[in-house]
């Protein structure tokens, strides 16, 4: 049972709280991290403190020991969730899905891989070839998805920076059969193009064209802690190459890792083109460049100078017109062709490893029911000094995904009760419906006044956009605008907005909102990249194929993408049985021996996870099976120990409830005893461990003979 761990390493379960406050929770989890124990639960959900060191508790024999075992067995680990996650699947053929959430470093993505390690150890006893190598793509494709996904930022050296939702497919066995994966907004002002001159041959590179220094190309030498430059599995040599033996692994051919390197070097290289204004024309410098990245993207060095440096529009008579650009309009479409490439390159390796994973030949009527665990490793809330669009998409992710929490949460404990035939009564909680209709409201709502912003002809700008959103909301009591506090002047309310999220409020700068909302992407590079004569860059660019009088209609904004996106990833996850997990960062400066106390207490806050306790208080903080409950307590009741007298288990654990005078705080389900609140286990707890030396001595004296 998992709070028979011990005392002196704190409270196993945060249910168990004297007193559900923060001090006593950040007490709790702050002892428990000093002793090691990085896993707590609240009822199934586990919390987790990122150990910044390695932990011996990941080996086959841990593995073993969680294996097939009930949640409260074992003390709170990875395993526990992901068992009680898999044994839900096969035992009651339900999909279930693993929610991993928490801030950037807080440790998602070790948490996801070493779930996916604990599926992949337990299930395929009989080794069977095709299951054991769909096990291994789906291995591997966590490394080629982190080579080319992650990156080094200020606050994770391997951070993700993308979500990611991973189904996995099972057969009737209980074994995996394939699988899918779903990616979320990469930020896309990030590179994982790393030091190819680091990790290539001399060969390779002389065919990219890439003859400098890594600190000459713009891209790979912009501070390499501001700008997330390169990850350590591209810079690395034995990572580069573990990443090309995973590429080889899920069957990427070499003319497709060929296609993958050249966009790479184009993107290296488009970093570094410049532009000058000569009278009044922009021009570019380095004819060099061009004529490389038109050979690495297989296009004409004309038709790429010229998209560079112009773009095509249709007037609105129908008529078609070149328009040269201004040298900042170059810059800027020359950024957003390199996001573009990597952003469509990623895609595409995420579509690649899906058509290799992808359940084949599944029949139903033969292989019975397929079923479905499903791992999310999603970026947590978001609140930094300065919050932008991306932190606006990010927090609203997390609203929807905590709506889904506290209505599935408090779906499974109805139907507990009801399964137990155990009356249900209301749970009072924050329904952060609100919230969420804030933003996603049709018409109403903040992505629909941006979109209107973005789709308006004439320069609107970001502040113009914050007018619209203060005229529209200025009255909901979520968001603040200046018209509700005109005399606030400690908030910039002229360049802000603030929206009280569930887990705390949040100001967001307007500033380049509607620019990131845009598809910011001129049309003739999508036209340039789909006439590449390179199939495997043309195949990325689909959207090229339109001229430019067929593109009337105009793409979705970033904004309405990622909702819509969301709302289906919520749709997914909402038919599934969710186990949760969720990641806190002790400290800044990945220590660890430190933890700091104010920014934990920041996390609990936002990931909500006092909610979480007080939801599984409110109704019966703890329930156990008869049989359990009696095991454990038997000895603190004259009837029921050494052995109990009565018909039932259940009769014998009312003797024990009478004999506490317990009555008004249980209720009695079919299997199980509900226990209303933690202090009625505590006081069994304290005089079973009173009890302990007593039992001892009078066993030995047992023993001795003496008795
Ligand atoms: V981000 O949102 O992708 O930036 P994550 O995914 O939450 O972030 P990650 O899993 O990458 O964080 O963990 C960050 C680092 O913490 C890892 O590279 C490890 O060095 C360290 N870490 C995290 N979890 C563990 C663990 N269980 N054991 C040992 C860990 N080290
Ligand atoms: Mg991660």
């Amino acid at each position: 049972m998992a709070e028979l761990e011990g005392l002196h390493f704190g409270k196993s379960d945060f249910v168990l709280l004297d007193e559900v406050t923060m001090e006593q929770f950040l007490e709790n989890l702050k002892l428990r991290f000093e002793e090691g124990r990085i896993y707590t639960f609240i009822g199934e959900v586990v919390v987790s403190v990122n150990p910044y060191r390695q932990m011996d508790i990941y080996g086959n024999d841990v593995i073993e020991a969680y294996r097939g075992r009930e949640l409260y067995e074992n003390p709170p680990h990875l395993y526990a969730v992901a068992d009680a996650a898999y044994k839900a699947m096969k035992r009651r053929a339900k999909d279930t899905c693993i929610v991993i959430s928490g801030e950037s470093g807080a440790g998602k993505t070790e948490a996801s891989k070493y779930i996916m390690q604990y599926i992949a150890a337990i299930t395929n006893p009989s080794q069977r070839q095709e299951v054991e190598s769909v096990k291994s793509v789906l291995l591997k494709s966590n490394c080629v998805l982190e080579a080319f996904g992650n990156a080094k930022t200020n606050r994770n050296d391997n951070s993700s920076r993308f979500g990611k939702y991973m189904d996995i497919n099972f057969n009737f066995n209980g074994d995996p059969t394939g699988g899918h994966i779903n990616n979320y907004l990469l930020e896309k002002s990030c590179y994982a193009v790393g030091d190819l001159k680091g990790v290539c041959s001399e060969d390779l590179l002389k065919s990219l064209h890439l003859n400098k220094d890594p600190t000459d190309y713009t891209y790979t030498s912009q501070g390499a802690v501001a700008m997330t430059v390169g990850t350590p599995h591209l810079y690395d040599r034995s990572h580069h190459r573990a990443v090309m033996s995973a590429l080889k692994v899920i069957g990427f051919s070499q003319e497709e890792i060929n296609s993958i390197y050249k966009i790479l070097a184009t993107i290296l290289h488009l970093g570094n083109l410049k532009f000058e204004n000569e009278a009044e024309n922009v021009q570019l410098v380095g004819g060099d460049l061009v004529m490389h990245i038109s050979e690495l993207t297989g296009t004409e060095v004309e038709s790429m100078r010229k998209a560079l440096l112009y773009r095509t529009v249709a007037t609105g008579g129908g008529e078609v017109i070149e328009k040269g650009h201004s040298e900042q309009e170059a810059s800027y479409g020359r950024e957003a062709l390199a996001k573009a490439l990597y952003e469509r390159l990623f895609g595409w390796i995420v579509g690649r490893i899906n058509s290799v994973i992808e359940v084949k030949n599944y029949n139903p009527a033969l292989h019975g029911k397929n079923t479905v665990i499903g791992v999310l490793d999603i970026y947590g809330f978001e609140i930094f000094d300065n919050n932008s669009f991306e932190q606006f998409c990010i927090n609203y992710c997390n609203e929807k995904l905590q709506q889904l929490f506290i209505e599935l949460i408090l779906r499974q404990e109805q139907d507990e009760y009801q399964r137990e035939g155990i009356t249900w009564q209301h749970i009072e909680y924050f329904n952060n419906q609100i919230i969420v209709d804030l933003v996603e409201q049709p018409h109403k709502g903040i992505i629909s006044i941006l979109d209107d912003a973005c789709l308006t002809v004439g320069k609107v700008t970001d502040s113009a956009c914050l007018d619209s959103m203060n005229d529209k909301l200025g009255h909901h009591p979520h968001f603040t605008s200046r018209k509700l506090t005109p005399t606030d002047k400690t908030m910039e309310f002229n360049r802000h907005f603030r929206i009280r999220h569930y887990a705390g409020d949040v100001m967001y700068s307007v500033e380049g909102f509607l620019d990131k909302n845009k598809d910011p992407l001129f049309q003739d590079f999508k036209r340039l990249m789909f006439n590449s004569s390179d199939p495997i860059l043309k195949e990325m660019w689909p959207d090229g194929k339109l001229s430019i009088t067929e593109v009337t209609k105009r793409p979705l904004t970033a904004a309405t993408l990622f909702k819509n996106s969301i709302i289906a990833l919520v749709d997914k996850l909402a038919c599934k049985e969710p186990y949760y997990v969720r990641c806190v960062k002790p400290n800044e400066v990945k220590s660890p021996m430190l933890f700091d106390d104010a920014r934990c207490q920041h996390q609990v806050a936002y990931l909500g996870l006092l909610e979480n306790v007080h939801v599984r208080r409110a109704g019966f903080a703890y329930r156990q099976p008869y049989d359990r409950f009696l095991q454990r307590y038997k000895m603190t009741c004259e009837y029921t120990w050494p052995n109990h007298l009565m018909g039932s288990d259940r009769e014998a654990v009312e003797a024990i409830v009478l004999q506490h005078n317990f009555e008004g705080d249980v209720a009695y389900g079919h299997t199980k005893l509900f226990v209303r609140t933690p202090r009625t286990l505590f006081t069994l707890e304290q005089e079973r461990t009173a009890l302990i030396p007593i039992l001892v001595l009078f066993l030995q004296k047992v023993w001795r003979g003496a008795l």
